[in-house]
């Protein structure tokens, strides 16, 4: 029997719940998924399941942990390894997913995350891009910084701060907007990773009926 629940919305616009997933299988939890086709509006069974009415949502043994970073830092006290080992390159790590976590609104807003489509050129506008430029600038100084052998942030581990920036590399493989030599290779590493790759095998099975028009109507 597994050891709890994790609560996803559609893997397909997830964004918060594929960090959270990530995180989990990451650190190895045994926990059943269950995925809650997401509605136009507010979800009544995301409100009915989660403390905080939102997705990703865990519940292993007796702790229950909402919101997608105190999802990834309950993940690392299990799993150490899920942050760099060198505490200021974990510190970093901890800066950039934070801001991740708080913020870039415009580009969640004009480029939601819609795994597997391809929707080139939509979404940029003066707020979106500038958005973009200061995620490839976090991409290009964290990786001059401690990327040197491999191709994730922090180099051959995809860390917790990979995670929390999973969703965007789905947002720039989707809208494709212009991007350094950099990005792309970081972008097609973790397109290539097996979590990402199971992800994206997972969305595209979900039943055509799970579809909200506000995104696929996105053109
Ligand atoms: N700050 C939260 C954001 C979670 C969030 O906004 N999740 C969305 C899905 S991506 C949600 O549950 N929306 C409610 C709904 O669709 O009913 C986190 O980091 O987990």
């Amino acid at each position: 029997m597994a050891d709890g629940k994790l609560y996803l919305g559609n893997r397909r616009y997830s964004s918060w719940s594929l960090r959270g997933w990530l995180a989990v299988r990451l650190a190895g939890l045994d926990v059943e998924e269950i995925v809650i086709p997401m509605s136009a509006g507010r979800t009544a069974a995301i409100q009915a399941a989660s403390p905080n009415g939102l997705v990703p949502y865990l519940e292993h043994g007796a702790a229950r942990i909402w919101e997608s970073l105190a999802i990834c830092e309950y993940c690392a006290e299990i799993a150490p390894p899920l942050w760099p080992a060198d505490r200021l390159a974990r510190a970093h790590g901890r800066a950039i997913s934070a801001e991740m976590h708080a913020g870039f609104g415009a580009l969640r807003r004009a480029m939601p995350m819609i795994f597997g489509k391809s929707l080139p050129g939509i979404g940029r506008n003066d707020e979106s891009l500038a958005d973009i430029a200061r995620i490839e600038a976090i991409f290009r100084t964290t990786r001059a910084a401690w990327g040197d052998g491999g191709p994730f942030l922090f180099g051959a581990d995809f860390t917790l701060a990979d995670a929390m920036f999973a969703p965007v590399v789905a947002r720039f493989m989707t809208y494709q907007p212009e991007l350094s030599a950099v990005t792309m290779d970081y972008c097609t590493a973790v397109t290539a990773h097996p979590l990402i790759a199971k992800w994206a095998e997972l969305a595209a099975k979900e039943p055509e009926s799970w579809r909200l028009d506000k995104y696929e109507s996105i053109a």
